[in-house]
């Protein structure tokens, strides 16, 4: 229990500077506990978006380069092949992978770049003032879906995870939530594997996990909590959608 609980050494004492309740804080955590799992935090280097985790570089205690925005797969990618002796990870919000940087996302994936992402799904541009973001769910209202999102204009929801699972590049292919303890408890495992991935170097693994941003849905932290239950999940499936055996890469 107390290696759960205790302050993983990866991350650093800085004061984050989410908004309460937010979803990155407890991200960052999961990932600075595989770090220190794997005891990896002195050979990672973290990639990170254009998104409210820009200053993310603040809170690791690992090596943090800052891409633009969207391209954090492109720039992983050209850090693990110069360098395949270290851990590279790109941590990107949802504006930021699905949005602008969709193409570099399915090309890293595509090519099984022996790279981990980490997908925070919040469902809107946090930073930016609250945007509709492609995984905006229909009917939900943004500062630029006003009246709700419509798929006559706006089109659907993408679902990143079952997008990338059947590229023949990935490896590890997950979603997992942040809304309670026992489904952050399944998201650790799931960060932990998508890390013992490329410290195999089998491929590319990817975790989406599902978090909040009560800012900018309007709702405190319990309310936007059971949002992510009764609307997020429903449309969101949680699972492994892809598991390669190391042999298969062999
Ligand atoms: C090329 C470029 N276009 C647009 C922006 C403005 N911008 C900054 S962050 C952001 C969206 C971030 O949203 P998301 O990736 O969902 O991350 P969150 O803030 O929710 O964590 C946008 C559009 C930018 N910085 N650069
Ligand atoms: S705006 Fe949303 S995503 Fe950004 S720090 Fe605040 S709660 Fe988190």
């Amino acid at each position: 229990m107390k290696q759960v609980f205790a302050k993983p050494k990866a991350l650093n004492d800085e004061i984050m500077h989410y908004c309460p309740g937010c979803g990155h804080g407890v991200a960052h955590r999961l990932v600075a506990e595989a770090l220190d799992h794997y005891d990896i935090t002195g050979r990672t280097v973290g990639v990170a978006p254009v998104g409210c985790s820009v200053l993310m570089y603040d809170y690791f205690n690992c090596d943090i380069i800052e891409a633009p925005h969207g391209r954090a797969p492109a720039v992983a990618t050209g850090m693990k092949r110069s360098r395949s002796d270290l851990i590279v990870f790109a941590y990107q919000g949802d504006g930021d992978l699905a949005s602008i940087g969709l193409a570099e996302i399915v090309h890293a994936a595509n090519r099984g770049e022996n790279i981990t992402v980490i997908f925070i799904n919040n469902t809107v541009y946090g930073m930016t003032g609250g945007q509709m973001a492609p995984t905006t769910l229909l009917g939900q209202k943004t500062t630029t879906s006003p009246y709700g999102r419509n798929f006559n204009t706006d089109g659907y929801p993408i679902r990143m995870a079952e997008m990338l699972a059947p590229l023949e590049g990935t490896t590890y292919v997950a979603r997992m939530s942040l809304d309670k303890p026992v489904n952050i408890l399944k998201a650790r495992k799931s960060v932990f594997k998508a890390f013992e991935m490329q410290i195999n170097n089998v491929g590319f693994s990817f975790v989406e996990l599902l978090t909040i941003c009560p800012t900018n849905w309007g709702m405190d932290s319990m309310e936007s909590i059971k949002r992510i239950q009764d609307e997020m999940i429903p449309y969101f499936p949680l699972g492994v959608f892809k598991e390669k055996e190391t042999e298969d890469y062999i």
